[in-house]
């Protein structure tokens, strides 16, 4: 199977069509990750053409419906049950930020990993992150902006962690297309992660600092 047809689909919007390719390139025996690296080349495709003002936001959205479409499909084989969890993440893009495909896309790989995950969802106020870490005992708070206006948002919720001491007992880690590792460190996050797969290797990289620190 060519997989140029799921980018092809996910270009025009077709979301039947990438779901129905979707199914099927996991039918012919291409590895889950191989479709997930295709379909997320496609939205990369898409992202250059909005740059390049030859695509408008409709297109944009729907082209992102039929990513949420693909991804769903391909959630199953990215999880793993049975697992005892590796530790408990909250997740969420921060306030003033809609963009959610990559903060699902790295909800999804931590919980392949192994790791419980609350996800927060979309345009996250301060305060819920804030209720997440003391309520939910969660041992990393992650978020996602994909906004130069929404980063500093990053920055608010770090800082009213540390107001309230949870820092001791939590980690932090940022991520996102404008956020940088030097970003991330000017404003005291602990970890920071270019792409969803590295975001495990991080995670589980504080997991283990955290059970040091205890
Ligand atoms: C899809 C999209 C939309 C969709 C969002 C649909 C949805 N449900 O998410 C819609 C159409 C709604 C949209 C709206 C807007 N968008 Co938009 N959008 C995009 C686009 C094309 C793709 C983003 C995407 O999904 N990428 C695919 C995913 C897989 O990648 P990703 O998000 O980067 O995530 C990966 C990594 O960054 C990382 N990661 C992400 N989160 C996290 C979190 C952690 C903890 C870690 C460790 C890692 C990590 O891992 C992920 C997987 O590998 C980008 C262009 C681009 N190149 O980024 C513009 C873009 C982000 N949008 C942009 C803009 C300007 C807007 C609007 C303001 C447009 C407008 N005028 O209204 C609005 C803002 C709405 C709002 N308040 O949020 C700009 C931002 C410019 C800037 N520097 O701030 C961009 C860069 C386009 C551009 N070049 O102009 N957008």
């Amino acid at each position: 199977m060519d997989l140029q047809t799921i980018k092809d689909a996910l270009n025009d919007g077709d979301i039947a069509k990438v779901a129905e390719l979707t199914t099927a390139a996991l039918d012919s025996g291409i590895g889950v990750k191989k479709v997930l690296d295709t379909l997320i080349g496609g939205m990369d495709e898409v992202g250059r053409k909005f740059k390049d003002n030859e695509i408008f936001i409709p297109e944009v959205m729907i082209s992102a419906k039929a990513m949420h479409t693909g991804l769903d499909i391909l959630a199953p084989h990215l999880s793993k049950s049975g697992i005892k969890p590796l530790g408990k993440v909250g997740i969420g893009t921060v306030k003033g930020d809609l963009h959610d495909i990559g903060k699902n896309l790295v909800a999804m790989m931590f919980r392949g990993a192994g790791f419980e995950v609350i996800d927060l969802g979309i345009d996250v106020p301060v305060e819920r992150f804030i209720d997440t870490a003391t309520d939910k005992d969660v041992n990393i708070i992650a978020m996602s902006s994909l906004l130069t206006t929404s980063m500093g948002a990053m920055r608010d919720v770090i800082e009213e962690l540390k107001k309230q001491g949870l820092l001791t007992r939590l980690k932090t880690m940022v991520g996102g297309a404008p956020v940088t590792k030097n970003f991330a460190e000017s404003i005291g996050a602990d970890g920071y992660a270019k792409d969803a797969s590295s975001a495990v290797d991080k995670a589980r990289e504080l997991i283990g600092l955290l059970k040091r620190e205890k």
